[in-house]
């Protein structure tokens, strides 16, 4: 066993653990501690809503998302496939190459952190399927009620300045990753994922190749040892275990860019409505929405008793203009004190005081507007047969008793 793999079993089993594995070092190569498929999300915290084990999704619940950036054991996951068994990070390697790239050419881990500018931002993933759950008639996918979402500060190197290192030709039309996780089938010819982006968006200041998360290496769940990040579209734009970058002179091809998968109706439809593969079309941002993440849902409170809403709020616009809250079931609503972000794609905090008039039961109602003026729906938006984009308004009940 090499010096690296040994290293990252040992922290792996730590974090899982919370103990060193002693005798680590005589495991013999493709034998894994048995502990590893008893704790499928692998060093995670436990408080994780685990909706799947094969492939791993697992998400957080709104009240774990109150840290102004997602703590790395709490950051949600998604994955299509396997992650990949045996990471060597002194033998990884990241090739660019494609039919749009002029030249093309393979970087080591240490050459993209010696190479080019290295750059932190806070960034927010949303996958595409977050706030499934709702829709009716129900959408198959992973039933995600309102957890796979995160922000957290990513350190890597942008995008454009590993392309303009290669070469974009003029006609180049999307950038597209591939990473080594594995398909679910075994089979190593699949991928079980391969999706892109918009030369545009490829090109955007805040899209990165990161190995870091909130100062630390990324998780192994979380796309380890290199993934990409973007903000602002599905974040399975975002490829984990990053292996590969394709500067494609067509919209990309690969695993889950086709059918139905991250696409939505190209013209609304009526619920339940079977919509053919070419009616379908690409998601090209994701939408403005807020999430309610303290107190938690089901608090009580005293009659008269002040108490603190806080909350995120994100969008792909540049930047949310404000976020509102409604205790009455949307007749009235009131403004909330926003923080202003760092940098573009990071969600913004949001908190107000508020005391509700009597005992009963209550729901607190959270509606964002963005910069470009749009505002999340309070019921459902257009439904659509895979279930993405469901922005409506987050609720969480708050009972007054005395
Ligand atoms: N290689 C690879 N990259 C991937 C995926 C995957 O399964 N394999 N899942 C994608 C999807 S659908 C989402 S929503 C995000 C989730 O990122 P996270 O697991 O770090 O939260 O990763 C994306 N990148
Ligand atoms: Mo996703």
């Amino acid at each position: 066993m090499n010096q690296s793999r040994r290293s990252f079993l040992n922290k792996t089993m730590k974090t899982a653990l919370g103990l060193p594995v002693i005798y680590y070092t005589n495991l013999p190569k493709g034998l894994y501690p048995i502990i590893w498929d008893e704790d499928p999300i692998q060093g995670k915290s436990s408080e994780l809503v685990i909706l799947n084990s094969r492939p791993v999704n697992a998400e957080t619940p709104a009240h774990l998302l109150n840290d102004a950036l997602t703590p790395n054991d709490l950051f949600f996951i998604r994955n299509n496939g396997l992650p990949p068994s045996e990471i060597n990070v002194a033998d990884w390697t990241l090739t660019v190459e494609g039919e749009s790239a002029k030249t093309s050419k393979s970087f080591t881990l240490q050459d993209l952190k010696d190479e080019f500018k290295n750059v932190t931002l806070n960034l927010t993933l949303e996958c595409g399927g977050n706030g499934r759950s709702e829709f009716n008639p129900p959408a198959k996918g992973n039933q995600w009620t309102t957890g796979a979402v995160g922000c957290a500060s990513w350190t890597g190197i942008r995008l454009k300045d590993l392309l303009a290192e290669i070469g974009v030709k003029d006609d180049a039309v999307y950038v597209a990753y591939e990473g080594r996780d594995l398909h679910l089938s075994g089979d190593p010819q699949k991928l079980p994922i391969s999706r892109g982006v918009p030369v545009s968006k490829a090109m955007e200041d805040e899209s990165l190749i990161a190995w870091s998360m909130n100062g630390e290496d990324l998780p192994l769940m979380n796309g380890y040892p290199l993934r990409l990040v973007f903000g602002g579209v599905p974040a399975s734009c975002s490829g984990k275990w990053l292996s590969k970058i394709l500067i494609r002179d067509r919209v990309h091809d690969g695993a889950k860019m086709e059918g139905q998968s991250y696409r939505i109706p190209c013209d609304p439809v009526a619920p339940g409505t079977k919509v053919a593969d070419e009616d379908m079309c690409i998601i090209e941002s994701m939408p403005v929405k807020s999430l309610i993440t303290s107190p938690k849902t089901g608090a009580m409170v005293k009659p008269d008793q002040k108490f603190k809403i806080e909350g995120k709020a994100w969008t792909s616009a540049e930047s949310i203009d404000k976020v509102e809250l409604s205790y009455d079931f949307g007749v009235s609503w009131m403004t909330t004190r926003v923080k202003k972000a760092g940098n573009r794609y990071a969600w913004q905090q949001f908190e107000a005081e508020l005391t509700l008039p009597k005992v009963g039961y209550y729901e607190i109602w959270a509606r964002a507007t963005d910069s470009e003026g749009a505002r999340q729906p309070i019921i459902l938006p257009g439904w659509n047969p895979k279930g993405y984009l469901n922005n409506a308004c987050h609720r969480i009940a708050v009972k007054v008793v005395s």
